[in-house]
Protein backbone atom coordinates (compact mmCIF):
# COMPACT_ATOMS: atom_id res chain seq x y z
CA UNK A 1 0.00 0.00 0.00
CA UNK A 2 1.07 3.32 -1.36
CA UNK A 3 2.18 5.90 1.20
CA UNK A 4 1.74 9.04 -0.77
CA UNK A 5 -0.89 10.37 -3.65
CA UNK A 6 -0.13 9.32 -6.70
CA UNK A 7 -1.95 9.44 -10.56
CA UNK A 8 -1.12 7.13 -13.01
CA UNK A 9 -2.44 6.94 -17.18
CA UNK A 10 -3.35 3.69 -17.81
CA UNK A 11 -4.33 3.92 -21.39
CA UNK A 12 -5.83 6.70 -23.55
CA UNK A 13 -8.49 6.15 -26.35
CA UNK A 14 -9.30 9.53 -28.32
CA UNK A 15 -9.77 12.22 -25.77
CA UNK A 16 -10.89 9.34 -22.88
CA UNK A 17 -8.17 8.05 -19.94
CA UNK A 18 -8.37 5.26 -18.16
CA UNK A 19 -5.92 6.10 -15.30
CA UNK A 20 -5.78 5.22 -11.09
CA UNK A 21 -5.34 7.56 -8.35
CA UNK A 22 -3.65 5.96 -5.53
CA UNK A 23 -3.36 6.95 -1.88
CA UNK A 24 -2.79 5.83 1.82
CA UNK A 25 -6.17 4.54 2.08
CA UNK A 26 -6.53 3.00 -1.47
CA UNK A 27 -6.75 3.33 -5.66
CA UNK A 28 -9.45 4.84 -7.30
CA UNK A 29 -10.04 3.38 -10.93
CA UNK A 30 -10.51 6.20 -13.66
CA UNK A 31 -13.13 7.65 -15.17
CA UNK A 32 -14.66 6.93 -11.72
CA UNK A 33 -17.89 7.82 -10.06
CA UNK A 34 -17.79 9.37 -6.61
CA UNK A 35 -21.34 8.30 -4.61
CA UNK A 36 -22.58 11.76 -2.74
CA UNK A 37 -22.23 10.96 0.86
CA UNK A 38 -23.20 14.78 2.43
CA UNK A 39 -23.59 14.13 6.18
CA UNK A 40 -21.33 11.50 6.90
CA UNK A 41 -24.08 8.72 4.86
CA UNK A 42 -24.90 8.05 1.30
CA UNK A 43 -28.54 8.42 2.07
CA UNK A 44 -30.71 5.05 1.85
CA UNK A 45 -27.66 2.90 1.64
CA UNK A 46 -25.07 0.91 3.81
CA UNK A 47 -21.51 1.48 3.25
CA UNK A 48 -20.67 -2.33 2.16
CA UNK A 49 -23.57 -2.24 -0.10
CA UNK A 50 -22.00 1.43 -1.94
CA UNK A 51 -18.73 -0.15 -1.70
CA UNK A 52 -20.61 -3.24 -3.30
CA UNK A 53 -21.14 -1.62 -5.94
CA UNK A 54 -18.11 -0.97 -7.35
CA UNK A 55 -17.20 2.60 -5.38
CA UNK A 56 -13.58 3.38 -4.35
CA UNK A 57 -14.44 6.64 -3.29
CA UNK A 58 -17.32 8.74 -2.12
CA UNK A 59 -18.08 12.71 -1.43
CA UNK A 60 -18.28 14.01 1.94
CA UNK A 61 -19.20 17.83 2.17
CA UNK A 62 -17.54 20.51 4.18
CA UNK A 63 -20.43 22.67 4.79
CA UNK A 64 -23.07 20.21 6.07
CA UNK A 65 -20.07 18.40 8.29
CA UNK A 66 -19.24 21.64 9.89
CA UNK A 67 -23.34 22.08 10.74
CA UNK A 68 -24.08 19.22 11.82
CA UNK A 69 -22.47 17.46 14.21
CA UNK A 70 -19.66 19.54 13.58
CA UNK A 71 -15.87 19.20 12.25
CA UNK A 72 -14.26 19.19 15.71
CA UNK A 73 -16.65 16.70 16.83
CA UNK A 74 -16.14 14.18 13.71
CA UNK A 75 -12.03 14.76 14.86
CA UNK A 76 -13.07 13.44 18.37
CA UNK A 77 -14.56 10.88 17.15
CA UNK A 78 -12.01 9.40 14.82
CA UNK A 79 -12.65 11.37 11.77
CA UNK A 80 -15.01 10.91 8.85
CA UNK A 81 -13.78 7.01 7.86
CA UNK A 82 -14.10 6.17 11.25
CA UNK A 83 -17.65 7.93 11.56
CA UNK A 84 -18.98 6.34 8.95
CA UNK A 85 -17.24 3.30 8.88
CA UNK A 86 -16.51 3.77 5.21
CA UNK A 87 -12.39 3.17 5.39
CA UNK A 88 -11.65 4.21 1.74
CA UNK A 89 -10.93 7.19 0.12
CA UNK A 90 -13.14 10.17 0.73
CA UNK A 91 -13.30 13.35 -1.31
CA UNK A 92 -14.47 16.87 0.77
CA UNK A 93 -16.27 19.42 -1.20
CA UNK A 94 -14.82 22.71 0.24
CA UNK A 95 -18.12 24.41 1.22
CA UNK A 96 -18.48 27.52 -0.86
CA UNK A 97 -20.95 25.75 -3.42
CA UNK A 98 -22.78 24.65 -0.64
CA UNK A 99 -22.83 27.76 1.53
CA UNK A 100 -24.07 29.85 -1.91
CA UNK A 101 -27.00 28.14 -2.74
CA UNK A 102 -27.74 26.66 1.21
CA UNK A 103 -27.12 29.12 3.89
CA UNK A 104 -29.21 32.45 4.81
CA UNK A 105 -27.41 35.75 5.02
CA UNK A 106 -24.22 35.33 2.94
CA UNK A 107 -21.93 37.95 2.29
CA UNK A 108 -18.65 36.94 0.51
CA UNK A 109 -15.83 39.30 0.72
CA UNK A 110 -11.99 38.73 0.02
CA UNK A 111 -11.11 36.93 2.97
CA UNK A 112 -14.22 34.38 2.83
CA UNK A 113 -17.85 34.29 3.44
CA UNK A 114 -19.73 34.71 6.11
CA UNK A 115 -23.45 33.10 6.37
CA UNK A 116 -26.20 31.36 8.72
CA UNK A 117 -27.01 28.09 9.20
CA UNK A 118 -29.82 26.60 7.18
CA UNK A 119 -30.75 24.15 10.11
CA UNK A 120 -30.36 27.08 12.72
CA UNK A 121 -29.49 30.25 11.99
CA UNK A 122 -25.85 30.27 13.57
CA UNK A 123 -23.38 32.58 12.35
CA UNK A 124 -20.08 30.91 10.54
CA UNK A 125 -17.43 32.14 8.92
CA UNK A 126 -15.34 30.28 5.98
CA UNK A 127 -12.32 31.05 4.59
CA UNK A 128 -9.82 29.53 2.57
CA UNK A 129 -7.97 28.47 5.59
CA UNK A 130 -10.91 27.31 7.76
CA UNK A 131 -11.87 25.14 5.03
CA UNK A 132 -8.78 23.15 4.74
CA UNK A 133 -8.93 22.87 8.55
CA UNK A 134 -12.14 22.09 8.53
CA UNK A 135 -11.46 19.07 5.55
CA UNK A 136 -8.03 18.18 7.65
CA UNK A 137 -10.12 17.45 10.90
CA UNK A 138 -12.55 15.45 9.01
CA UNK A 139 -9.41 13.67 7.54
CA UNK A 140 -10.76 13.89 3.85
CA UNK A 141 -8.11 12.20 1.68
CA UNK A 142 -8.65 14.63 -1.24
CA UNK A 143 -9.73 18.12 -0.22
CA UNK A 144 -11.11 20.89 -3.12
CA UNK A 145 -10.28 24.93 -2.42
CA UNK A 146 -12.11 27.25 -1.64
CA UNK A 147 -14.33 29.20 -4.69
CA UNK A 148 -16.96 31.07 -5.49
CA UNK A 149 -19.09 29.07 -8.38
CA UNK A 150 -21.04 31.75 -10.54
CA UNK A 151 -24.80 30.16 -11.61
CA UNK A 152 -25.51 31.05 -15.20
CA UNK A 153 -26.19 32.93 -17.31
CA UNK A 154 -24.19 35.39 -15.64
CA UNK A 155 -22.60 38.64 -16.80
CA UNK A 156 -18.87 38.63 -17.81
CA UNK A 157 -17.81 41.08 -15.39
CA UNK A 158 -19.39 38.76 -12.45
CA UNK A 159 -17.60 35.58 -13.85
CA UNK A 160 -14.70 36.99 -14.54
CA UNK A 161 -14.44 38.61 -10.57
CA UNK A 162 -15.52 35.05 -9.52
CA UNK A 163 -12.89 33.62 -11.22
CA UNK A 164 -10.03 35.68 -10.29
CA UNK A 165 -11.23 35.18 -6.79
CA UNK A 166 -11.04 31.16 -6.96
CA UNK A 167 -7.72 31.66 -8.29
CA UNK A 168 -6.26 34.08 -4.63
CA UNK A 169 -8.25 31.58 -2.78
CA UNK A 170 -6.72 28.59 -4.62
CA UNK A 171 -3.18 29.94 -3.70
CA UNK A 172 -3.83 30.10 0.08
CA UNK A 173 -5.51 27.37 0.43
CA UNK A 174 -2.32 25.95 -1.37
CA UNK A 175 -0.39 27.18 1.66
CA UNK A 176 -2.65 25.99 4.22
CA UNK A 177 -2.86 22.24 2.94
CA UNK A 178 1.04 22.42 3.18
CA UNK A 179 2.62 19.30 2.30
CA UNK A 180 0.43 16.01 3.17
CA UNK A 181 2.21 13.39 1.17
CA UNK A 182 -0.84 11.10 1.45
CA UNK A 183 -3.48 13.35 0.59
CA UNK A 184 -4.34 15.85 -1.87
CA UNK A 185 -6.30 19.29 -2.68
CA UNK A 186 -7.06 20.10 -5.93
CA UNK A 187 -7.61 23.62 -7.49
CA UNK A 188 -10.85 24.07 -9.29
CA UNK A 189 -11.25 25.74 -12.79
CA UNK A 190 -13.96 28.49 -13.01
CA UNK A 191 -14.52 31.03 -15.54
CA UNK A 192 -18.44 30.37 -16.22
CA UNK A 193 -19.34 29.90 -20.47
CA UNK A 194 -16.50 32.20 -21.48
CA UNK A 195 -13.34 30.45 -22.63
CA UNK A 196 -11.09 32.99 -22.64
CA UNK A 197 -11.61 32.71 -18.88
CA UNK A 198 -11.74 29.35 -18.58
CA UNK A 199 -7.88 29.31 -20.06
CA UNK A 200 -6.76 31.73 -18.29
CA UNK A 201 -8.42 30.08 -14.64
CA UNK A 202 -6.98 26.94 -15.77
CA UNK A 203 -3.67 28.07 -17.01
CA UNK A 204 -3.18 30.04 -13.56
CA UNK A 205 -4.13 26.69 -11.52
CA UNK A 206 -1.32 24.81 -13.71
CA UNK A 207 1.48 27.15 -12.38
CA UNK A 208 0.58 26.25 -9.20
CA UNK A 209 1.43 22.70 -9.76
CA UNK A 210 -1.53 21.37 -7.51
CA UNK A 211 -1.76 17.02 -7.31
CA UNK A 212 -5.52 17.10 -9.22
CA UNK A 213 -7.92 19.69 -10.86
CA UNK A 214 -11.50 20.06 -10.83
CA UNK A 215 -13.66 21.73 -13.51
CA UNK A 216 -16.32 23.81 -11.03
CA UNK A 217 -18.88 26.12 -12.51
CA UNK A 218 -20.68 23.89 -14.90
CA UNK A 219 -24.00 22.42 -15.24
CA UNK A 220 -25.10 25.22 -13.86
CA UNK A 221 -28.18 26.53 -15.84
CA UNK A 222 -26.10 26.18 -19.26
CA UNK A 223 -27.22 23.53 -21.63
CA UNK A 224 -25.19 20.57 -22.00
CA UNK A 225 -23.18 21.96 -25.34
CA UNK A 226 -22.24 24.74 -23.82
CA UNK A 227 -20.44 22.52 -20.39
CA UNK A 228 -19.30 20.23 -23.53
CA UNK A 229 -17.53 23.24 -25.21
CA UNK A 230 -16.05 24.34 -21.95
CA UNK A 231 -14.36 20.99 -21.28
CA UNK A 232 -13.13 20.83 -25.09
CA UNK A 233 -11.48 24.23 -24.50
CA UNK A 234 -10.08 23.21 -20.54
CA UNK A 235 -9.26 20.28 -20.23
CA UNK A 236 -6.02 20.27 -22.95
CA UNK A 237 -4.58 23.53 -20.57
CA UNK A 238 -4.82 20.94 -17.64
CA UNK A 239 -1.38 19.03 -16.75
CA UNK A 240 -1.81 15.29 -18.97
CA UNK A 241 -0.26 13.74 -15.45
CA UNK A 242 -2.67 15.14 -13.18
CA UNK A 243 -6.99 13.70 -12.35
CA UNK A 244 -9.38 15.78 -13.77
CA UNK A 245 -12.66 16.15 -12.01
CA UNK A 246 -16.35 17.38 -13.43
CA UNK A 247 -17.64 18.63 -10.18
CA UNK A 248 -21.46 17.82 -9.78
CA UNK A 249 -21.64 16.12 -13.05
CA UNK A 250 -24.20 13.91 -13.86
CA UNK A 251 -26.64 11.76 -15.93
CA UNK A 252 -24.94 8.73 -17.89
CA UNK A 253 -25.32 10.62 -20.96
CA UNK A 254 -22.80 14.30 -19.42
CA UNK A 255 -20.77 11.16 -17.88
CA UNK A 256 -19.97 9.59 -21.27
CA UNK A 257 -19.61 12.66 -23.31
CA UNK A 258 -17.17 14.13 -20.50
CA UNK A 259 -15.19 11.00 -20.52
CA UNK A 260 -14.42 11.56 -23.95
CA UNK A 261 -13.61 14.89 -23.33
CA UNK A 262 -10.54 13.94 -20.99
CA UNK A 263 -12.63 13.80 -16.99
CA UNK A 264 -11.52 11.31 -14.99
CA UNK A 265 -13.86 11.80 -12.25
CA UNK A 266 -17.51 12.83 -11.39
CA UNK A 267 -19.75 13.36 -8.49
CA UNK A 268 -23.83 14.01 -8.53
CA UNK A 269 -26.87 13.52 -6.54
CA UNK A 270 -28.75 12.26 -9.15
CA UNK A 271 -28.39 8.27 -9.12
CA UNK A 272 -29.23 8.68 -5.15
CA UNK A 273 -31.96 11.36 -5.24
CA UNK A 274 -33.58 9.71 -8.18
CA UNK A 275 -33.76 6.72 -6.39
CA UNK A 276 -35.42 8.60 -3.24
CA UNK A 277 -37.86 9.95 -5.80
CA UNK A 278 -39.05 6.46 -7.54
CA UNK A 279 -36.86 6.68 -10.32
CA UNK A 280 -34.31 3.64 -11.62
CA UNK A 281 -31.89 4.05 -13.88
CA UNK A 282 -31.75 1.12 -16.23
CA UNK A 283 -29.74 -0.51 -19.51
CA UNK A 284 -33.35 0.82 -21.19
CA UNK A 285 -32.96 4.29 -19.73
CA UNK A 286 -35.02 5.62 -16.89
CA UNK A 287 -38.17 4.14 -15.15
CA UNK A 288 -40.44 5.77 -13.27
CA UNK A 289 -41.82 3.31 -10.80
CA UNK A 290 -44.25 5.71 -9.58
CA UNK A 291 -46.03 4.90 -12.93
CA UNK A 292 -49.17 2.50 -12.90
CA UNK A 293 -48.08 0.79 -15.59
CA UNK A 294 -46.06 -1.10 -13.70
CA UNK A 295 -48.36 -2.22 -10.93
CA UNK A 296 -48.81 -6.01 -12.40
CA UNK A 297 -45.51 -6.27 -13.71
CA UNK A 298 -43.98 -9.37 -12.57
CA UNK A 299 -40.44 -8.82 -14.16
CA UNK A 300 -37.07 -7.14 -12.54
CA UNK A 301 -35.53 -3.76 -13.92
CA UNK A 302 -33.14 -5.94 -15.16
CA UNK A 303 -32.62 -9.76 -14.98
CA UNK A 304 -29.28 -9.57 -16.43
CA UNK A 305 -27.70 -7.12 -13.53
CA UNK A 306 -25.35 -8.43 -10.85
CA UNK A 307 -27.20 -5.95 -8.18
CA UNK A 308 -30.21 -7.82 -6.03
CA UNK A 309 -32.42 -4.73 -6.43
CA UNK A 310 -32.14 -4.45 -9.95
CA UNK A 311 -32.76 -8.31 -10.39
CA UNK A 312 -34.42 -9.92 -7.54
CA UNK A 313 -37.66 -7.61 -7.39
CA UNK A 314 -40.48 -7.19 -9.31
CA UNK A 315 -40.98 -3.86 -10.73
CA UNK A 316 -45.21 -4.59 -9.24
CA UNK A 317 -43.56 -4.79 -5.82
CA UNK A 318 -41.21 -1.76 -6.03
CA UNK A 319 -44.18 0.10 -7.51
CA UNK A 320 -45.82 -0.68 -4.71
CA UNK A 321 -43.25 0.34 -2.03
CA UNK A 322 -42.67 4.16 -3.67
CA UNK A 323 -46.43 4.85 -3.79
CA UNK A 324 -46.19 3.13 -0.21
CA UNK A 325 -43.79 5.79 0.36
CA UNK A 326 -41.64 2.35 1.88
CA UNK A 327 -37.83 2.92 2.51
CA UNK A 328 -37.12 -0.12 1.14
CA UNK A 329 -38.45 1.52 -1.54
CA UNK A 330 -35.87 3.97 -1.83
CA UNK A 331 -33.47 1.62 -0.39
CA UNK A 332 -33.58 -0.71 -3.66
CA UNK A 333 -33.83 2.11 -6.13
CA UNK A 334 -30.48 3.73 -4.46
CA UNK A 335 -28.67 0.61 -4.74
CA UNK A 336 -30.30 -0.07 -8.19
CA UNK A 337 -29.13 3.37 -8.98
CA UNK A 338 -25.61 3.24 -7.73
CA UNK A 339 -25.12 -0.11 -9.50
CA UNK A 340 -25.95 1.40 -12.48
CA UNK A 341 -24.07 4.44 -12.39
CA UNK A 342 -21.17 1.66 -11.21
CA UNK A 343 -21.14 -0.63 -14.14
CA UNK A 344 -21.60 2.39 -16.77
CA UNK A 345 -17.96 3.23 -14.89
CA UNK A 346 -16.73 -0.22 -15.01
CA UNK A 347 -17.90 -0.37 -19.14
CA UNK A 348 -16.39 2.73 -20.04
CA UNK A 349 -12.99 1.58 -17.69
CA UNK A 350 -13.26 -1.50 -20.06
CA UNK A 351 -13.72 -0.16 -23.71
CA UNK A 352 -10.84 2.69 -23.03
CA UNK A 353 -7.98 0.18 -22.16
CA UNK A 354 -9.72 -2.45 -25.17
CA UNK A 355 -9.42 0.99 -27.48
CA UNK A 356 -13.31 0.77 -28.29
CA UNK A 357 -14.80 3.78 -26.46
CA UNK A 358 -16.61 5.58 -29.18
CA UNK A 359 -18.15 2.60 -29.79
CA UNK A 360 -18.79 1.53 -26.47
CA UNK A 361 -20.45 4.57 -25.53
CA UNK A 362 -22.89 4.62 -28.80
CA UNK A 363 -24.36 0.97 -28.18
CA UNK A 364 -24.74 2.72 -24.54
CA UNK A 365 -26.45 5.02 -25.65
CA UNK A 366 -28.78 2.98 -28.35
CA UNK A 367 -29.94 1.02 -25.10
CA UNK A 368 -31.28 3.86 -23.84
CA UNK A 369 -32.79 5.21 -27.04
CA UNK A 370 -34.55 2.16 -27.58
CA UNK A 371 -36.27 2.52 -24.41
CA UNK A 372 -37.64 0.07 -21.70
CA UNK A 373 -39.83 -2.91 -22.64
N1 LIG B 1 -17.48 24.31 -6.97
C1 LIG B 1 -17.50 23.52 -5.86
N2 LIG B 1 -18.34 22.48 -5.75
C2 LIG B 1 -19.21 22.25 -6.76
C3 LIG B 1 -19.24 23.03 -7.92
C4 LIG B 1 -18.33 24.13 -8.05
O1 LIG B 1 -18.29 24.88 -9.03
C5 LIG B 1 -20.25 22.50 -8.74
C6 LIG B 1 -20.70 22.98 -10.06
N3 LIG B 1 -21.25 21.98 -10.88
C7 LIG B 1 -20.79 21.41 -8.04
N4 LIG B 1 -20.15 21.27 -6.86
N5 LIG B 1 -16.64 23.77 -4.87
Amino acid sequence: MTTSFSFRLIATDGGARRGEVSMPRGTVRTPAFMPVGTGGTVKAMYMDQVRGTGADIILGNTYHLMLRPGAERVARLGGLHELARWPWPILTDSGGFQVMSLSKLRKLTENGVTFRSHIDGAPYEMTPERSIEIQGLLDSDIQMQLDECTALPAKHSEIERAMELSLRWAERCKVAFGDQPGKAMFGIVQGGDDAGLRVRSAQALKVMDLKGYAVGGLAVGEPQPVMLDMLEITCPELPGDKPRYLMGVGTPDDILKSVARGIDMFDCVMPTRAGRHGLAYTRRGKVNLRNARHADDHRPLDEESDCPAARDYSRAYLHHLVRSQEALGAMLLTWNNLAYYQRLMQDIRDAIEAGQFADRAASITEGWARGDI
